[in-house]
């Protein structure tokens, strides 16, 4: 294999699509390593962050968005569907994510006119192929392909990891030549504060229904590692916009918000390799889904 440098290449591949088509999901299988959060809900994603896959002839580094949709409401969705669009004006890449069970939609048709306005290569990726039949599935590739014309598509599953390296290979193909960005190590831009403030709104929008998940955000306030006691110490606050949310939250007698503790702290041991001391309290910011200067505070 010739890794030498003008056959090594590298670039940034972002992932767009509806809410919920598996962008994240994607994303981790790609690096194989959980770096993304991911639910059955749609709006999982808030933020654009990085999933970084390193190989001898090449470095792709994913860029997971949040879903794009038409109907964002609050400024909070707002600002998460313009920061998926804004992913696609800096990307090298485009890899557009739809949904094989739900099919194409009308949502879908709208991503895909303004994607093959974009002067980089779009690849479409049609996903969650093992829900679908073989039968159902030609006849949706046959229209992803009306959709995207003259661009590659490639069926995957991000869940049994059908198809990945196939969609891997065609990826560096178009991605430009050039020496790897970072370091071979290094998986994600994410700091630790906030892969483990992601870690527990994994869980609260696994515990919470409804309106609930959508009211909420954690931000991690202390963050202090005890390497004498092998121990992590995070305090996490979750905001919620009403008091009532705040007792849905804490459940009865508080039975909710120990669910959520005791599942994130098994998944920040399980992340950091070490003891978690986890510390949740939940306070109210009123309205602040659409309060700019509390989603500024956000990182939102
Ligand atoms: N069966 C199956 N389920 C999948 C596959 N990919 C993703 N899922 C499921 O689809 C749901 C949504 O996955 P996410 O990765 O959170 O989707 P997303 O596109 O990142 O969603 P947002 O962040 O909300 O835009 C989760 O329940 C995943 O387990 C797949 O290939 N097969
Ligand atoms: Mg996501």
């Amino acid at each position: 294999m010739d890794t030498s440098e003008s056959h090594h290449h590298c670039g940034f591949v972002a992932l767009v699509g509806r809410p919920n088509v598996g962008k994240s999901t994607l994303l981790n299988a790609l690096v194989g390593a959980k770096v993304a959060i991911v639910t059955p809900k749609p709006q999982t994603t808030r933020t654009r962050l990085l999933g970084i896959k390193t190989l001898p002839q090449a470095q792709l580094i994913f860029v997971d968005t949040p879903g794009i949709h038409r109907h964002p409401g609050s400024l909070l969705n707002q600002r998460m569907v313009e920061t998926a669009l804004r992913t696609l004006q800096e990307t090298d890449c485009a890899a557009f994510v739809l949904d094989a069970e739900q099919g194409i939609t009308g949502e879908d048709e709208a991503i895909a006119k303004n994607l093959v306005t974009l002067h980089v290569p779009v690849i479409g990726v049609v996903n969650k192929i093992d829900l679908v039949t073989k039968g159902e599935l030609l006849p949706l590739l046959e229209r992803t392909a009306a959709l995207l014309p003259d661009r590659e598509i490639v069926p995957v599953s991000a869940v049994t990891g059908e198809n990945l390296e196939e969609l891997q290979k065609t990826l560096i193909a178009v991605l430009p030549v050039g020496p790897a960005l970072y370091p071979s190590d290094e998986l994600t831009d994410q700091s630790e504060r906030v892969l483990a403030q992601e870690i527990v709104r994994e869980q609260l929008f696994l515990h919470t229904h409804q309106e609930v998940p959508y009211a909420t955000a954690a931000v991690v306030e202390e963050f202090t590692e005890k390497p004498e006691k092998n121990l992590l110490v995070i305090k996490v606050v979750i905001y919620v916009e009403r008091p009532s949310q705040r007792a849905i939250v804490i459940g009865e007698r508080g039975t909710r918000l120990k669910q959520i503790g005791q599942a994130a702290r098994a998944q920040l041991e399980a992340f950091f390799g070490c003891k978690v001391f986890l510390e949740l309290f939940v306070k109210v910011a009123k309205g602040w889904t659409n309060s700019p200067s509390m989603l500024k505070e956000l990182g939102l």
